[in-house]
């Protein structure tokens, strides 16, 4: 009785497991480790698109930038020694690169040029291809690290796929059409011959007694009737056949196309920036994660090098904006088209966020606080066993100039008592 209660429990579950729509709304960028999300690429000043539907054959376009993080995890590949990608992460080929710059040059390539510390200004357009809701993220892929995401956004495109056109004019000044199509009875004859070519000499052997008659052949050591002149014959042809329609394909093909060159595959050139000296420094003293309140805590010396007094506005770590809704600046600073699952506006708090003075050094708490780290699974930075955080601090002063600084350090966990509030 028992046993089948449980067969009939496991059963039901089965069905429940399996007859559930699933419906997959992001593409598994929340899964990628904490410390790979706050402590590798910081984007900053990413700009969106207002629009949020597009129909095939449409341009979106995703500027912005970003900055190697100082404390690059040791674990991963250095970039600079290791190739470095800028492209998109979207759900399959639902869009086309039109377009990718780093520092205003194209790059189509990877590049080893991307060094910690430095600043990029990156610029992806792309062309709205196969229609559906998707979530699109500029997305920077390093060798040995993998792919590190940034701010994604949702659009709908709309229209057909039939619609989709690529054109392009090649070097010999003749214009393609659409790449789409191009060619493609060419590709079409050439895979139906080889397929006939291929199921012809199988069904030349299928369709005859096999396996056991046969069997009883080679046990009796009838070698001519296993393998008959006939069949020898057959097999010159199509082996004399086969060579003679590759080579003659091969150089039809070089006669009709006389210039072609191979896919390139060298690195791209791109052009540093200095670094800047930071005129705000920070140095963390303490960080530490309440995990019931979903607080980071960071308390930190900060120094003023700059010529006006400053106040923290922003801490942003793994495209999340933690936002201090009392500075004017920082809340102005958030595009009205930036996804609101980021931008957390009012979520920073500051212990003493008076202005810093000019030359002044002050140690100061910064908090944290939103159900964002837990959605972002970003407490799981916790279990690493390499517990730290990272990110960067924006101080803005009165006239409205944001001046960045690093910041990281190791992080504490605090599962009992609430800090700071
Ligand atoms: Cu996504």
């Amino acid at each position: 009785m028992k046993l089948e209660r449980l067969v009939f429990a496991l059963l039901a579950l089965t069905l429940f497991v399996t007859a559930v729509p699933a419906s997959v709304l992001a593409h598994g960028e929340r899964n990628q480790e904490p410390f790979l999300r706050m402590r590798t690429v910081q984007w900053y000043d990413v700009k969106f698109p207002d629009k949020r539907e597009y129909a095939v054959n449409d341009l979106i376009e995703i500027s912005g930038k970003f900055r190697m993080h100082y404390d690059w995890p040791q674990v991963l590949e250095k970039p600079g020694e290791a190739a470095t990608f800028l492209g998109i992460a979207v759900p399959g080929p639902t869009f086309t690169r039109e377009a990718l710059d780093i520092n205003g040059k194209p790059v189509p390539t990877s590049t080893n040029d991307i060094l910690i510390g430095h600043d990029y200004d990156f610029r992806v357009v792309m062309k709205a291809r196969r229609p559906g809701d998707n979530h699109i993220h500029p997305m920077l892929s390093i060798e040995g690290s993998g792919p590190i995401i940034g701010p994604g956004i949702e659009v709908k495109v709309t229209g057909s796929q039939d619609d989709y056109v690529k054109s392009s004019q090649i070097m010999t000044g003749e214009k393609i059409e659409n790449l789409e199509t191009y060619n493609l009875t060419t590709v079409v004859t050439w895979h139906a011959f080889w397929i006939a070519v291929a199921l012809s000499w199988a069904l030349y052997w299928l369709a005859r007694p096999l396996l056991i008659p046969r069997f009883i052949m080679v046990h009796n050591k009838e070698w001519d009737r296993l393998i008959t002149p006939t069949d020898r014959k057959v097999g010159v042809v199509l082996l004399v056949s086969v060579i003679s329609v590759v080579i003659g394909a091969y150089v039809y093909t070089d006669m009709k196309y006389p210039t072609t060159i191979p896919l390139q595959g060298g690195k791209t050139i791109v052009n540093n920036t200095p670094m800047i000296e930071p005129k705000i420094t920070v140095s963390v003293d303490r960080g530490e994660y309440y995990v019931p309140g979903r607080t980071l805590t960071v308390v930190m010396n900060v120094t003023n090098n700059a010529d006006a007094p400053v106040r923290l506005g922003e801490f942003m770590s793994a495209n999340l904006r933690f936002i201090d809704s009392s500075v004017p600046a920082a809340v102005a600073n958030v595009d009205s088209a930036y996804p609101t699952d980021y931008a957390l506006v009012g979520s920073l708090k500051v212990s003493d966020n008076s202005p810093i003075q000019p030359g002044e050094t002050r140690s100061i708490e910064a908090i944290a606080s939103d159900t964002a780290w837990e959605r972002e699974r970003l407490v799981g930075m916790l279990r690493s066993p390499d517990n730290s955080f990272g990110g960067l601090m924006f101080f803005f002063d009165d006239a409205g100039n944001r001046y960045i600084a690093n910041v990281g350090g190791p992080i504490l966990p605090n599962f009992q008592k609430s800090t700071g509030e």
